[in-house]
């Protein structure tokens, strides 16, 4: 059986590499039940109360345990209502952006090369395509996103909606400042906090709480869950969004990766939760320190969250070949845009990021010993094959919960 093999495969190859995609983390073996669990045999279009389809009364205890275990993992208050049906942030974004926005209106996000992310209003996104999409940039030369500059532009172009949140931007945001620029202009406040929704759970990033008429993320990043994503809004916006997740974008909604995420957030309401995110940050920091000192060019010249982007336009590399030469090592980090770069598919940095790492219980010191080896890979030139050997002992010491 050749799916049976290959899921023994890709086993082996995430315990035997070292996985520095910010984006992406090692669920616990309770999420990964959930995930597999009996529910993925059920339809429910509707929403808990008003299916579609029958026998759905396990289904809407879920789903509404769910929408309250987002509640107290976030802290809201009765002001927001929750939707935790979106298969992924793409439609997440869009629905909210087809909900409250006439097509042809104006968006606001940041841009691509300054760690924004496709759905903020990209001209290769259908929400660059179907609405009229203004940018903000980070200063190219500290990287830094600059509150005024954004005001000034949102005064300009008066979008209806104002992303904020980030793809590839290592440093804290500031969601007061982002409320109070649309609030100026009468724009919806939305922050996409996809990323860093563990580290706001956890209090190790400030909260878009109740800074934000609308918050979506997506909940297989920080926060440590399955592929999903929820949208969290003003309650008198839900109705809309709700429509627009379903029957707008999409149909039944994946009840298993929705069992998945109430097993992640269960995880996130223990007090364990705080002391590992603080340690992805504290990881992140390591790593960030390392990369310095041996030379390295950060974006922003640090990190306060889970990532870095490193800047490789002093050496004589690219993104991709860093990239692939890390991967011939074992060492799994993406090619990512810096700002001012103007070629996605051919950009001058590589973003890490240590989610996948903390799950696996590594600390600081590990952070130091890999900034070495992808030190020995990009610079060194020392043999990927020899790194490889390094990298996989480090892995077995930290194996996978599975
Ligand atoms: N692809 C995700 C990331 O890597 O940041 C965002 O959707």
């Amino acid at each position: 059986m050749l799916i049976a093999s290959l899921l023994k495969k890709e086993l082996k190859r995430q315990q035997e590499t070292l996985d520095l995609i910010p984006s992406e983390n090692i669920v616990s073996p309770a999420v990964l039940k959930a995930v597999g669990s009996p529910f993925i045999n059920k339809y429910a279009e509707g929403y808990p109360g008003r299916r579609y389809y029958p026998g759905n009364a396990i289904a809407d205890e879920m789903e509404s345990y769910v929408q309250n275990l987002v509640r107290r993992v976030f802290k809201l208050d009765d002001s927001y209502a929750v939707n935790v049906q979106p298969h992924s942030g793409s439609p997440a974004n869009l629905a909210v952006y087809l909900a409250l926005l006439e097509p042809g209106e104006p968006l606001m996000g940041l841009e691509l090369a300054s760690g924004g992310h496709l759905t903020h209003g990209h001209k290769v996104s259908a929400t660059g395509k179907l609405f009229s999409s203004v940018k903000y940039f980070v200063n190219p030369e500290t990287g830094l996103l600059e509150y005024e500059a954004i005001a000034d532009a949102a005064a300009r172009h008066k979008p209806k909606l104002i992303v904020s949140g980030a793809t590839a931007y290592p440093r804290t945001i500031d969601f007061k400042k982002f409320h109070d620029i649309a609030k100026g202009i009468g724009a919806y406040a939305m922050a996409d906090i996809s990323h860093i929704a563990g580290l706001v759970a956890a209090g190790a990033h400030p909260s878009p709480f109740p800074f934000s008429d609308i918050v979506t993320f997506t909940t297989h990043k920080t926060l440590r869950g399955p592929r999903g994503a929820v949208i969290v809004a003003k309650s008198e916006l839900m109705e809309k969004i709700n429509k627009a997740i379903f029957p707008g974008l999409q149909g039944g909604p994946h009840l298993h990766s929705i069992a998945g995420i109430g097993a992640a957030l269960e995880e996130a309401l223990k007090p364990s939760f705080a002391a590992y995110a603080g340690q992805i940050v504290k990881n992140a920091r390591a790593l960030a320190d390392e990369l310095i000192r041996l030379g390295y060019v950060l974006v922003t010249g640090g990190t306060d969250t889970h990532l870095l982007l490193m800047d490789l336009r002093a050496k004589s590399i690219s993104g991709k070949q860093a990239q692939d030469a890390l991967e011939e090592a074992g060492i799994i980090a993406n090619r990512n845009t810096v700002p001012g770069d103007t070629k996605p598919f051919d950009p001058s940095g590589v973003r890490m990021g240590t989610p996948s790492l903390t799950s696996r219980h590594m600390r600081e010191s590990h952070m130091r010993l890999i900034a070495g080896y992808i030190h020995d890979v990009l610079v060194k030139r020392r043999p990927a094959s020899t790194v490889g050997r390094d990298v996989r002992a480090l892995c077995k010491k930290f194996p996978l919960p599975y």
